[in-house]
């Protein structure tokens, strides 16, 4: 049987990595487009394209979001059968700081591939996946939320992939063309970036535990996210595109946790016990107990510390999806909870941060 071919946006990505990973094991061929950058970026794909640089099955192609010709020219190319466009500027306090550049990549860009589809006569040939976000729920209306919820974005990230979602929803009703919109809530992994808040406090505790890092400089403690596994949900995309019509899906895990349970339980996994003093801006995270006495830590010394500098503009208190509609129709199952997703995130730091100190010893 001849092989689908996928294009991927975003391919550099925690989830661009992820999926491709998938659809090569699905025997795809991919097709990625990465940004140039003056230093590599492309370490999270490096082993996939060392594996399959042999038999041309992952095949990466410069090009940007803000450049309608090259997206044009590459899907006209690549002919793919699917395009998931997982291309963005992902992170939500950058957006109050990059407002303007975040909408032409973020809510443009969208509106690049589908009209390029269009342009090229390719609207009942190609399906599209938009990696659309929780983040749209932002100052939540209903709690659980699901497809029907209605939107409310809080941040420039989440009033682009709104003009997203609607524009990927807009040339589905307009022109036929099969595009469904993921609406994931966050997921994680040992790939996450490094600035998300779950891998700034993985990278934190385990380099705590070692001795190379003294504290945790930490936002809003208080929010609540439903967090689940990247591998679980980028599955979820490849399904919506399986799926017998196009349609929207709310993708999560159904349970959620604070940024502080995140932290106690991470602290717990390298043998801290932490327990929270004090209140607002003055409230620290301090030891408790230590299992195994480690690299100059002791009782009642302060490891968590609020600082302001990651406070947002406008802040989403609290997310929790209901994913019922993908669990029934698309039969989406994940397989990662939260308690095995950060034992996986732990261990992969723990590692990194073991040799980070061999590296420094040397
Ligand atoms: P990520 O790790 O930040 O990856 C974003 C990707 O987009 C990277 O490959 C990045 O390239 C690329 N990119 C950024 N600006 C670009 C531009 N101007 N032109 C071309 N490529 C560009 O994000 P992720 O966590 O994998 O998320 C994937 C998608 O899902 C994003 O659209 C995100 O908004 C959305 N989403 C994520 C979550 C989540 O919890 N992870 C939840 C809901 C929705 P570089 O590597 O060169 O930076
Ligand atoms: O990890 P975060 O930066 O993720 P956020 O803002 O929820 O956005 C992520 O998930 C969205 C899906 O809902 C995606 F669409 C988006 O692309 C991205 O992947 O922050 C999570 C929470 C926030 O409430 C933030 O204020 O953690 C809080 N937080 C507290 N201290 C912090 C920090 N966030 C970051 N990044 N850094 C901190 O020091």
């Amino acid at each position: 049987m001849k092989s689908k071919i996928a294009l991927i946006t975003g391919i550099t990505g925690q989830d661009g990595a992820y999926l491709a990973e998938f659809l090569l094991s699905k025997n795809y061929i991919v097709h990625g487009i990465k940004r140039r950058s003056s230093s590599f970026n492309t370490e999270r794909i490096d082993h996939l394209f060392q594996e399959r640089s042999e038999d041309s099955t992952f095949i990466l192609h410069y090009g940007d979001m803000s450049d309608g010709m090259n997206i044009t020219r590459l899907i006209r190319d690549v002919n793919p059968n699917e395009i998931y466009n997982l291309a963005a500027m992902s992170h939500v306090r950058v957006s109050f700081d990059t407002p303007e550049y975040t909408a032409n990549i973020d809510a443009i860009g969208t509106l690049r591939i589908l009209e390029a589809v269009r342009l090229l006569g390719m609207e009942k040939k190609v399906k599209v996946y938009q990696a659309s976000t929780s983040e749209l729920f932002g100052k939540v209306q209903e709690t659980p939320q699901s497809e029907t919820t209605p939107f409310y974005p809080r941040s420039p990230y989440g009033v682009a992939k709104m003009y997203a979602y609607w524009i990927t929803k807009n040339y589905r009703e307009a022109y036929g063309i099969f595009a469904s919109n993921g609406i994931l809530f966050n997921h994680e992994s040992p790939m996450r970036g490094e600035t998300f808040v779950t891998r700034k406090i993985t990278r934190a505790v385990t380099r705590i535990s070692v001795g190379l890092q003294n504290q945790l400089l930490i936002g809003n403690l208080n929010a609540k996210r439903d967090w689940g596994h990247a591998k679980d949900y980028v599955k979820s995309m490849w399904m919506m595109l399986q799926h017998d019509k196009a349609d929207d899906f709310v993708i999560a895990s159904g349970q959620n946790f604070s940024v502080r349970d995140f932290i106690i339980k991470s602290f717990k996994l390298v043998g801290i016990d932490v327990d929270f003093q004090g209140t607002g801006i003055n409230e620290t995270g301090v030891i408790t107990k230590i299992k195994n006495q480690t690299d100059g830590l002791k009782v009642g010394q302060t490891l968590v510390k609020i600082d302001p500098v990651y406070f947002r503009p406008s802040e989403v208190d609290t997310l929790l999806g209901n994913s019922n509609k993908a669990r029934t129709k698309l039969k989406w199952i994940p397989e990662y909870d939260f308690d095995s997703l950060i034992k996986e995130m732990v261990q992969s730091d723990l590692t990194l941060a073991n040799k980070e100190k061999i590296i420094k010893e040397l």
